[in-house]
């Protein structure tokens, strides 16, 4: 194990030291599994000749997806957000749809792409999902559905929100992205709700390059959505729904099928980091990690850090100045939440009245790098730079503001 060799605070890089890390560390480096059978695939995509449009790979990519999570249907995508506009579409979501604010921008848009308005509801302070308790009061006479966001992967609090939605007759589609492979209470992420959404974006613990999925154990809304992502055409010269093009391509589900024949190493690769993260930073007052729970699967997909910079003297952005520095890219997601974001700023500029947890949490999580391209001395090196913040922090905090950093 090598040691972080900064004793003092003006080694650090941002006051002119040497970056800890000589290349940059990104958040989101993708996982890439076997490449020999990724090429042996693509290379017999190009003999086919079939390169979209429903081929070979896509149906056996959708095929293992069914499998592997237990529900009836799967249908590919060319990205998760054009997956969820297609949900919102297809289950008829119209007026105003209730949506946490502490997610990935893609979510809200979704809607407002299709006039929908986005009302944002606060989230749970532990799980960084939907409360289920602020629910109903966001309600009113245009509300038709609910998205809830299983953020880091967590599940929301399924249970409570589906009661919800049944007592008001809305719809429910759960936005996915962060959790495939993840369960909840026993049963795989991917069959609750009207419909479920993925992401399978470079920078997810999943990849088809670009892509996504929504799967659903609904048989006449599987079918809308097949027809829905191919232009409508049910055949030949037949058109017999508005449609969009949200096809996947055949090279992505040749990716997706390789990934997931490497899933588990994935998996253990990430779980490993976390465990590791959570070992070297344990004990460090004010910095926390976030929190699975022992009964469900998770993929570990991103570390989340909370600082309370009460404990620690020195802000997350600070802390993630300093990393930044040292070539260690931390991502401050979801920073600001959506609703701080246009053009739902300027539609709703009070809404933050609305969602203190949203703005207690968005201003205090940190995410670091993780995945199968991230070493135990990278986490050794991170953790311990993160610990001379905390322990330097207000030296290191005054010195930052007297820079005008
Ligand atoms: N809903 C939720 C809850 C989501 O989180 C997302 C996507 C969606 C919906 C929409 O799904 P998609 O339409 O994207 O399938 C990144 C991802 O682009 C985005 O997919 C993801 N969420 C979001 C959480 O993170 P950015 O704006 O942070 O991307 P970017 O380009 O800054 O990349 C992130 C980091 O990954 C960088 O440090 C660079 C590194 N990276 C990126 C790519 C593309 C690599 O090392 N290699 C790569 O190939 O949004």
């Amino acid at each position: 194990m090598i040691n972080l060799e900064i004793t003092d605070i003006d080694e650090l890089a941002i006051f002119g030291g040497k970056p800890c890390f000589a290349e940059k560390l990104h958040v989101g480096r993708p996982n890439i599994g076997n490449r020999t059978r990724l090429l042996a695939r693509i290379n017999d995509m190009l003999d086919r000749k079939w390169l979209s449009n429903n081929g070979f790979y896509v149906q056996e990519f959708e095929q293992l997806i069914c499998e592997k999570l237990g529900v009836k249907h799967c249908i590919a995508m060319c990205n998760g957000t054009i997956a969820l506009e297609i949900a919102i579409r297809a289950t008829n979501l119209t007026g105003e749809v209730i949506v946490p604010s502490f997610t990935f921008i893609a979510t809200a848009h979704a809607l407002q792409w299709q006039e929908i308005t986005p009302v944002f509801c606060d989230i749970d302070p532990i799980s960084h999902t939907l409360n289920p308790e602020r629910i109903e009061a966001m309600i009113t006479p245009r509300t038709s559905g609910i998205i809830g966001v299983h953020v880091w992967g967590h599940s929301c609090n399924i249970e409570a929100i589906t009661k919800i939605a049944q007592q008001h007759n809305l719809k429910l589609i759960f936005d996915a992205s962060h959790a495939f492979g993840n369960s909840h209470k026993n049963q795989m992420i991917g069959n609750f709700g009207d419909a479920e959404v993925f992401s399978f974006h470079a920078t997810k613990f999943l990849n088809t390059f670009e892509g996504g999925a929504i799967t659903t154990n609904n048989d006449e809304l599987a079918a809308k959505i097949r027809l829905m992502k191919n232009f409508g055409f049910a055949g030949y010269d037949k058109v017999v729904y508005v449609g969009t093009n949200g096809k996947m391509s055949e090279v992505s589900a040749a990716m997706g099928i390789t990934g997931l024949e490497s899933i588990d190493d994935f998996i253990e690769a990430n779980q490993q980091n976390y465990k590791q993260y959570q070992r070297e930073l344990q004990d460090l007052a004010g910095i926390s990690l976030f929190k699975y729970n022992k009964i469900d699967f998770y993929n570990y997909q991103y570390i989340v850090l909370e600082v309370d910079e009460t404990t620690t003297n020195i802000s997350r952005n600070q802390i993630m100045k300093i990393l930044h520095a040292e070539n260690v890219l931390a991502r401050r997601y979801f920073y600001p939440s959506c609703h701080r974001m246009e053009p739902y700023r300027s539609f709703s500029p009070h809404a933050g009245l609305l969602l203190p947890e949203t703005e207690k949490i968005s201003n205090r999580v940190l995410v670091l790098p993780t995945g199968t391209s991230t070493s135990s001395d990278d986490i050794y090196k991170i953790t311990q730079l993160i610990r001379f913040c905390v322990k330097n922090g207000l030296e290191i905090s005054q010195k930052l503001q007297s820079k005008n950093h």
